[in-house]
């Protein structure tokens, strides 16, 4: 009898190593954090492989992924750059057609091309905390190393379909289900490696051929999906790609996996590729702030300052993500009113399956107090503000917190406009004192913004962050001025919409260019959601500063001074009702009147005229906003975009827009905008020395 071989683990490369054990062989996967298929993995995967097929010794071969996962996909940063060999593709057909077989361990994540590395393997165990999927579509490609060919092979078309233009993870055990594992197990990916290894070498294991698929049912499955994406995503591209791509399964693979190609190829070569990509990036890079290496202050329990929409909502956020929190009012009529909306708002979560029904009892009665006192927050290390919009009532606010907050209880104020320096400066610690802007509803939009003041301490902005990530919300650093990023920003362009519409477009033709852009909504359809008497408060605040240059359409202050405040009062813009919402006959009457009034005679605007003129207006507050130092880098603004104004993620925000525009196109428009208004229509300096010079938003994102 051979005396079996074992070695210690020998390297392949840098990121790849192969361990000997008898006649089975372990690969063991190390490319830190995430096990991404980059070249150097997948070289090393192949040489492993190929080196091992040539030892007649080894009768079986374990793959699995050291560190916290297996492999969680394709390299992203390799897109858009020249292939390097061996493909994935490529690498996978090679894995299948193994005469050793190979067998991998998912723990972790396996993700597109790490799926897809697994599918190719003549089996697959699956510990219980792992999750597959299939997530291409949300970078804005398709599965393109055999995914969408080997996926239904295992799983049938419809369960295929829907994880694969969902880009959605599942359970092992879903998996299991499916077919897409043959096994769930618990264990070391090592120790399972060589236990499945050996089965699939004794043939306990069985290994699974796939077959092809030609069903009616499979037909129908695919129908169903592409008129779904046609009625839901019908601005997409690679979604529609992703059914084109599973109905080739249905031909014999070599033929399928070309058809997948090529449309892969076409999805790399959308423009909605790089949008995407962009946005994955974005929702990480934000975190690389000056305070990142802060340890952040401890928080557990938490206060808040104000039951209404806002305060309730911040409540809920952070009882959501286990905090003790304290909702504090002026009197007992308001708490009973925060109270009621957070105790709904769980409901909410519970509805959407987000909190189990016991949990939601336990929290309401272990982690949520009240009180009409701001003494109550004494023992909070975490103190967030959410009154109205007034300076004076905010300032008293702070200056009570400075008497009853511990020592180095963090001060926050959730204000959207209003300066935190001058709320800071009536405490007698500054250092405490930020702004944490958050997004209504505030316990479900992603967006918070950290709003560092003058002599807010590095580790308070350290602790603005970490709460955010408890939270699972995306933070964005930003400076003091008047709406910080976001409302700064939309306070500028909302004006080049008012301006169209008292020019001649009507807000339903403004509402309908943006959605088709890709907004979540148009600016008149978001005035109405939000309000218009939130607008109508912040014209009356700046009518005193208001330059007297400056072009202005008083046409929503006249809406308002009807009582039409948007939805909540169901009219404004728009008529709401049982039937929908319909525009506002009378809103149109008002518009006609104040168009007459200015002796304007109203011109057709196209759509293509509005997104342009929106979009350039958006674009040159967002440099200056640059300019200015109140965001760090471009992808700052577009991250604020994308996860808090419903910018559509395809076109991966402001930012990166402009650069799909062009510095030099932008300064043409703006220049011929401002023969009919200079003062409002400025091109920024920077974008001017861009157009001059060359050079991308893309390029300082990296300085
Ligand atoms: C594909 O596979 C296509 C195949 C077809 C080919 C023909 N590449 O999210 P985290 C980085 S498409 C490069 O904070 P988590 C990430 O940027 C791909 N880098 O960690 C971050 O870097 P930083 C399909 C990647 O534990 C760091 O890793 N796969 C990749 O919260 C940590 O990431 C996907 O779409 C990557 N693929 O979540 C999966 N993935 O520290 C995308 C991550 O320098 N990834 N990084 O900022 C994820 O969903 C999550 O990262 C996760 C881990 C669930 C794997």
């Amino acid at each position: 009898m051979d005396t079996p071989v074992q070695s210690a683990a020998s390297k392949v490369n840098d990121v790849v190593s192969v361990e000997r054990q008898g006649s089975m062989a372990l690969v063991a996967l190390n490319n830190p954090p995430v096990n991404a298929a980059s070249q150097a993995l997948r070289q090393g995967i192949h040489q492993a492989v190929s080196d091992l097929q040539k030892d007649p010794g080894i009768k079986a071969i374990g793959l699995y992924g050291e560190g916290r996962t297996f492999i969680a996909g394709a390299d992203i940063r390799e897109f858009g750059k020249p292939p390097q060999d061996p493909w994935l593709p490529d690498l996978c057909n090679f894995l299948e057609n193994s005469e050793t077989p190979i067998v991998c361990i998912i723990h972790g994540t396996a993700l597109g091309g790490g799926l897809e590395v697994a599918l190719s393997c003549h089996a697959r165990i699956a510990v219980p905390s792992a999750k597959v999927g299939l997530p291409e579509v949300t970078l804005g490609i398709l599965p393109g190393a055999g995914g969408t060919q080997r996926a239904p092979r295992l799983a049938g078309v419809a369960a295929s379909l829907d994880m694969i233009t969902s880009g959605k993870p599942v359970s092992a055990q879903k998996a299991l289900e499916s077919g897409l594992v043959d096994a769930v197990e618990e264990g070391a990916p090592r120790d399972l490696a060589l236990k499945a290894a050996q089965a699939l070498a004794d043939g306990t294991l069985s290994h699974r051929k796939t077959g092809e698929l030609d069903t009616d049912a499979d037909q129908q499955a695919i129908e169903a999906y592409r008129k779904k994406l046609q009625k839901t995503q019908p601005l997409l591209f690679s979604p529609h790609r992703c059914v084109d791509a599973v109905e080739a399964s249905t031909l014999p693979l070599a033929d399928g996996l070309k058809k997948e190609r090529s449309l892969f190829q076409d999805c790399m070569e959308s423009p909605q590729r790089a949008g995407l990509i962009h946005a994955f990036f974005a929702e990480r890079a934000v975190s690389k702030i000056p305070e990142a290496k802060e340890t952040p202050r401890q928080i557990a329990k938490i206060g808040v300052i104000g039951g209404g929409t806002m305060g309730s909502g911040i409540a809920t956020a952070c009882l959501l993500a286990g905090f003790d929190v304290t909702l504090t009012e002026r009197d007992q009529g308001g708490l009973d009113r925060g109270l009621a909306t957070i105790a709904k708002n769980l409901d909410g979560a519970v509805k959407r399956g987000k909190l189990a029904a016991d949990k939601r009892d336990q929290i309401l009665s272990n982690n949520l107090s009240s009180a009409v006192e701001l003494g109550a927050l004494s023992e909070a290390d975490l103190i967030i503000e959410a009154v109205f919009e007034e300076m004076d009532v905010k300032r008293s606010i702070f200056t009570e917190l400075d008497k009853v907050a511990k020592q180095g209880a963090v001060l926050a104020s959730n204000t959207s406009y209003l300066d935190i320096n001058e709320i800071a400066a009536v405490t007698s610690r500054p250092q405490d004192v930020i702004g944490l802007h958050f997004f209504s509803p505030a316990h479900v939009m992603r967006l918070l913004e950290v709003v560092v003041a003058d002599k807010t301490a590095p580790d308070a902005v350290a602790t603005g962050f970490a709460l955010a990530k408890k939270l699972k919300k995306v933070a964005v650093r930003a400076g003091v001025c008047d709406g910080f990023i976001g409302n700064r920003i939309l306070s500028f362009y909302k004006k080049a919409a008012d301006y169209m519409m008292m020019d001649g477009a009507s807000p339903e033709e403004v509402d309908t260019a943006m959605t088709n852009f890709g907004f979540a909504m148009g600016p008149y359809q978001v005035y109405d959601l939000a309000g218009l008497d939130i607008s109508w408060a912040t014209n009356k605040r700046r009518a005193a500063t208001r330059p007297a240059e400056e072009r202005y359409s008083p046409i929503l202050d006249r809406i308002c001074e009807e009582g039409w405040f948007g939805r909540k009062t169901g009219r404004g813009f728009y008529i709401y009702d049982e039937t929908g919402a319909r525009p506002n006959p009378d809103a149109l009457k008002i518009i006609d009147e104040e168009r007459a009034k200015a002796g304007i005679t109203p011109r057709k605007f196209t759509a293509e005229e509005i997104v342009s003129r929106f979009m350039t207006a958006m674009i040159s507050e967002a440099i200056r906003v640059l300019e200015d130092g109140i965001a760090l880098r471009p992808i700052d603004i577009d991250a604020v975009y994308l996860f808090g104004y419903g910018f559509p993620r395809f076109r991966g925000g402001p930012m990166h827009t402009a650069d799909q525009i062009g510095a030099a196109e932008l300064v043409k428009r703006i220049e011929a905008f401002a023969e009919e208004d200079s003062y409002y229509w400025q091109v920024p300096a920077l974008l001017r020395q861009m157009a001059e010079t060359g050079g991308t938003f893309a390029e300082k994102n990296k300085g």
